[in-house]
């Protein structure tokens, strides 16, 4: 291993286990995006975020599949920037939110498993949420949809930055009204309901149900109260955050007969049949919201300068047909890049985005300290970040992550396994956790199928990126959780020895690499005041 490159990749992770502190402080309270934003009323924020889209699954993506219709999600992503490599920190929901809302991977605080319903747990209170950042800096802010960070109150959205919340508290919900369970039949005592039929809830209250029929969509009432949240805050002088958290097109494939037909009416031969119809009019729906989310911003004044920021939670199901991520390799709980790389755009008229094409690495990571600058907030004191500000870099078309790796890593109790990856900008390698490592240019191979002839022209300097992953796991906790009890993952967990590195990384291995590394933290940040 040559020194220098040494040197790098201890930086790099000098960086992002110590001097996060002041690098961020500084970000957030020194540096501003550009001169001009300082003269620039703070930007409203509008993040919205689709359950399990698949890659291909949205218009404006470059190798769109043709029986996906999004003409009005398209319409902003061509007047803004598209990214072709924008990663999220986990191949499924909760982890992958918990990343995105801390602004940390999930394994530094012991969020790698999704919660199951009804569960006791939630993301540490240690963890300041991005939405308690913009909140405390004068933001009014707006939860619509799906949660799935706690649900009990201590972790619920009304305390952890969000002045308002309407929808679900857990993983998901059925999309027809007449699936949910009225409040009057409802008993929240009882745990064997289905949660993805209970109530919605309105803060801390269950949702009115003031002129339900049983003809209503989901996909419509949290676009209904996405509006009604606009219309509010753009009266009032303070910017908001809107996080529009579209439980579609996650399971139940429910779509309205409506948009079915729609899309047969428009596409002709090309609408797609079967379970990848309902599937497609998922989608569309959202689209039509996203249609009407954007009428209301024109009509109140706000579109201009708004930042719209779309991309989905992680990769699309492929496991039942209904998902596509063309051209990338696997889907949903995979460490290859159908899992956690999604479709995105950003889009804001004031903000001199960079027009066009984004094609370097950026995760969800980035949100936080990106958001924060936006805003001129102040980011707590010892909070740390695993992301950087990137909007100058979507500004320039500069690469802001050419020496920060990415790391992955998805914990398979029921196999024994930790699958692992780590992305340099197109340099990627991959394992299954099995101790056997593939390395993939990412540029010339972003479906990840030439394994075998990429590896042998990997440069030997290549594999300190395993050796940096390796390095992050000593910022890693036990996790808090383990899904639902169903599954068997405590029990499998500690019976298989997890989180075993010496499987994962046999050629690294150290027993003890942890504790003689200078710049490990063990200990959960604590996160200010
Ligand atoms: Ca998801």
């Amino acid at each position: 291993m040559k020194k220098s490159s040494l040197w790098v990749l201890t930086c790099v992770l000098f960086v992002a286990a110590v001097c996060v502190d002041t690098q961020n402080s500084l970000a957030a309270t020194d540096q501003k995006s550009t001169p001009a934003d300082s003269a620039r009323e703070r930007p409203n924020i509008v993040l919205i975020l689709l359950d399990d889209l698949g890659y291909a699954d949205v218009g404006f993506m470059p190798e769109a599949e043709s029986d996906i219709h999004t003409p009005s999600i398209d319409e902003l992503a061509k007047q803004g920037t598209v990214f072709s490599q924008a990663y999220v920190s986990h191949p499924y929901c909760g982890p992958s939110r918990a990343g995105l809302m801390t602004g940390r991977y999930q394994h530094e605080f012991g969020s790698q498993f999704n919660l199951a319903a009804y569960s006791e747990h939630g993301i540490s209170t240690d963890e300041i949420f991005f939405s308690k950042v913009l909140q405390d800096a004068g933001y009014r802010t707006g939860l619509i949809g799906k949660w799935h960070l706690g649900e009990q109150p201590q972790y619920r959205p009304n305390v952890r930055g969000f002045d308002y919340f309407y929808g679900m508290l857990g993983g998901g919900h059925v999309y027809h009204s007449k699936d949910f369970i009225r409040q009057a039949n409802y008993d929240p005592e009882n745990k064997q309901i289905w949660d993805y039929k209970i109530p919605l809830m309105e803060n801390e209250n269950y949702a009115s149900e003031s002129g339900y029929d049983d003809n209503l969509y989901i996909t419509d009432m949290l676009t209904d109260a996405g509006l009604a949240f606009i219309d509010r805050e753009s009266k009032n002088k303070a910017p908001f955050f809107l996080y529009m958290s579209y439980n579609a097109p996650h399971t139940p494939e429910e779509a309205k007969a409506e948009d079915e037909l729609a899309l047969q009416n428009i596409l002709g031969d090309r609408a797609a049949q079967g379970k990848r119809l309902t599937y497609t009019a998922m989608v569309y729906a959202v689209d039509r919201g996203v249609k009407r989310l954007v009428e209301k911003l024109k009509a109140t004044g706000a579109y201009e300068n708004t930042l719209i920021v779309f991309l989905s939670d992680n990769g699309g199901r492929t496991n039942q047909a209904s998902a596509s991520n063309k051209p990338l390799r696997a889907g949903k709980t995979s460490l290859y890049e159908g899992g956690i790389r999604v479709p995105m755009f950003w889009h804001w008229p004031d903000g001199a985005l960079h027009n066009g094409h984004y094609g370097h690495a950026i995760s969800s990571l980035d949100f936080y300290p990106t958001f924060a600058a936006l805003a001129e907030a102040e980011i707590p004191a010892g909070k740390r970040l695993d992301g950087v500000d990137v909007l100058p870099h979507i500004r320039a078309g500069t690469n802001a992550r050419a020496d920060r790796p990415l790391f992955f890593m998805m914990h398979q109790p029921d196999r024994g396994l930790n699958q692992s990856a780590v992305v340099l900008n197109n340099q990627k390698w991959y394992s299954s956790g099995n101790g056997q490592w593939f390395y993939y240019d990412l540029k010339h191979d972003s479906s990840e199928s030439n394994r075998k002839n990429a590896a042998k022209q990997a440069a030997k300097q290549d594999r300190q990126l395993v050796q940096a992953l390796y390095d992050w796991t000593c910022l890693h906790s036990e996790p808090q959780w383990f899904d639902s009890p169903s599954y068997g993952w405590e029990s499998a967990w500690k019976t298989k020895g997890l989180p075993d590195w010496q499987k994962t990384f046999p050629k690294l291995y150290r027993a003890k690499h942890c504790n003689d590394a200078p710049q490990v933290k063990l200990t959960t940040n604590k996160g200010g005041s």
